[in-house]
């Protein structure tokens, strides 16, 4: 019955007519357009929000990736071909990063730390000191141990700028300055991303 209404070309426009009277359509005329420019920044705003998430994953993946493949050839204490031991370790940082992040990552914007110590345990450990007035905090003139030989007291005994030598730990930290894409619009500014690894270096010669 209702099929054949709608088969006749009269009843099946008077249908239609009728159905586009419907107050609920009525309403909707012209004010979609103030709800789209209302939505529409939301919207944008969230896509580029995943974007970016996204594209922070990934360069997060490399620079953990960049860390631990270059503290594992610099714990064997060797270099690859005429480059030096830093320059090799460096390149080994600037190729995975480049490598796992898909060339998001800018090598050249690469930066890379290393600190050694006597052993994994101290990994930035204070320097030990005599607490003579018993404060609970280092004092100049207060006895310590100047284990990273700076001549001066510091929260983290590590040696910085050193590839340790056999037998030390060292901790690779690589950090990367992402500039985000919302910014411009003063929500984020820059995003520092930074991967870390641990290792024991080798008995190497
Ligand atoms: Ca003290
Ligand atoms: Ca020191």
């Amino acid at each position: 019955m209702i099929v054949d209404r709608l088969n006749n070309p009269k009843t099946a426009n008077s249908h239609f007519k009728n159905w586009l009277k419907r107050p609920w359509l009525k309403k909707d005329n012209g004010s979609a357009a103030i709800e789209f420019a209302f939505v529409a920044p939301i919207f944008i705003t969230l896509l580029i929000g995943m974007f970016e998430t996204g594209t922070m994953l990934i360069i997060q993946n490399s620079l953990d990736a960049a860390a631990r493949e270059a503290s594992r050839f610099g714990m064997t204490g060797g270099s690859t071909g005429n480059f030096s031991r830093k320059d090799s370790i460096y390149k080994k940082v600037q190729d995975v990063a480049s490598a796992y992040s898909g060339g998001i990552v800018n090598p050249k914007l690469l930066k890379v730390a290393v600190v050694a110590y006597d052993s994994l345990d101290s990994m930035e450990k204070p320097e030990p000191y005599v607490d003579a007035n018993e404060n609970g905090l280092y004092d100049v003139g207060e006895y310590f141990e100047d284990l990273n030989n700076t001549g001066s007291w510091e929260e983290d005994q590590g040696e910085s700028n050193s590839f340790g030598l056999k037998g030390e730990a060292v901790l690779y930290t690589v950090s990367y300055d992402y500039k985000s894409i919302l910014s411009v619009f003063s929500f984020i500014g820059n995003v520092q991303l930074i991967g870390r690894s641990p290792v024991l270096n080798e008995g190497f010669p």
